[in-house]
């Protein structure tokens, strides 16, 4: 039977058969080791509180198969071009207010070019960081030069998502390749920016194929600070449009072994939370999920009100993080 006081040190040379075992074991055993695990490492009750919002939206030219903003995909959906500072940080601003102590701003970008749009990026970080926010930003590949100038702006994390297993992922990814991805989580990582990195269940992927991103995720060494799961959103338009709603024992067995595999990690339980009841969300906390995305939207996608999070976390005594500022140092 799972032991979670096997699994308290952070390793990076998890293997596959390892990871497997763990993930199949009976739910309420791993939910119990994940949970205890939790519980031993982290403060308990505590959750980090994430607002996103989409800076510059759609129009894409890449081809994620899950992503409304891909410009090929007709997909209801308002294009707009990269916003004014302004308007980013009276958002930021409203997203304080309302706990969050994260703020994630996303373009629909392949890539970040440095050009005039990179230096209000740079405006928005700078700004934003000066809120006492954590910053985050996720606008696609980035060079290491690049990350630098971000991290000098304040940056403290920056999500790119490995979205699923190395032989699934050209299934749903054509135009950049798994490769790509890892060399941007490098180059974040040499800037001494925090990684957020994760995936998305969900799509048609196998059980194997689920473990094959944990193992990824569990061999980037150091671990990703955040690993956000996210259930799909099947958009209509999108080639996965039409796929089934992701079952919460998929979630909750993604996220403990997730758990137990990053021991230190902040798990997020990100998108498709607008489709779980009270008692599930609150199943995927005892999994070991500390992190949310709060705010009724995600990047274009609807998510729970505030007012229900607010009412959830008093129900189940749940309190909001504190920013962390000090998490890493330039390596
Ligand atoms: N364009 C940038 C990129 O792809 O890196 C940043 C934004 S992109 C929308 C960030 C992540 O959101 C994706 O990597 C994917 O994991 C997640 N995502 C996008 N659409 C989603 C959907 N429909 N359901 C679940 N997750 C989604
Ligand atoms: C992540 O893993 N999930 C967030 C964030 N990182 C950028 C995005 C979820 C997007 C869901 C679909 C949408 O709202 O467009
Ligand atoms: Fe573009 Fe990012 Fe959507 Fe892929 S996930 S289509 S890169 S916005």
């Amino acid at each position: 039977m799972l032991d979670w006081r096997n699994y308290t040190t952070a390793r990076g040379d998890w293997t596959r058969e390892e990871i497997k075992e763990i993930y199949h074991s009976p739910l309420l055993d791993l939910i119990f080791a994940a949970g205890s695990l939790h519980r031993a490492l982290h403060p308990a009750n505590e959750v980090q509180v994430c607002t996103l919002l989409s800076v510059k939206t759609g129009g894409c030219p890449e081809d994620c198969a899950y992503c409304p903003q891909a410009a090929r995909y007709q997909t209801e959906l308002e294009v707009h071009r990269l916003m004014d500072v302004d308007k980013v940080l009276e958002a930021a601003r409203e997203a304080k207010e309302a706990g969050s102590t994260r703020f994630c701003m996303g373009a629909a970008w392949r890539e970040v070019r440095d050009n005039r749009d990179f230096d209000r990026i740079i405006s928005m970080i700078e700004g934003v960081n000066e809120m006492g926010l954590e910053v985050c930003c996720t606008l696609g590949m980035i060079t290491e030069e690049q990350a630098v100038r971000m991290k000098a702006a304040g940056l403290h994390a920056y999500n790119h998502n490995l979205d699923s297993a190395p032989e699934f992922y050209d299934k749903i990814i054509t135009t950049r390749t798994y490769q790509d991805r890892l060399r941007t989580l490098e180059n974040v990582r040499k800037a001494g920016i925090t990684v957020c990195c994760g995936g998305i269940v969900g799509m048609g992927e196998s059980d194997d194929e689920r473990i094959g991103l944990l193992h990824t995720l569990s061999n980037l060494w150091p671990h990703p600070e955040s690993t956000p799961i996210n259930a799909l959103v099947a958009v209509e338009g999108t080639p996965l449009g039409d796929r089934p709603k992701v079952q919460i024992w998929d979630m909750v067995r993604m996220i403990a072994t997730a758990r137990l595999v990053l021991p230190n990690t902040q798990v997020r339980l990100s998108a498709g939370r607008v489709h779980m009841s009270d008692e599930q969300q609150a199943l995927c906390f005892l999994a070991g999920a500390n992190s949310i995305f709060a705010g009724e939207k995600l990047l274009t996608t609807p998510n729970n009100e505030r007012d229900s999070d607010a009412e959830l976390f008093a129900l189940l005594g749940l309190v909001p993080r504190v920013p962390n500022k000090k998490e890493l140092q330039p390596a």
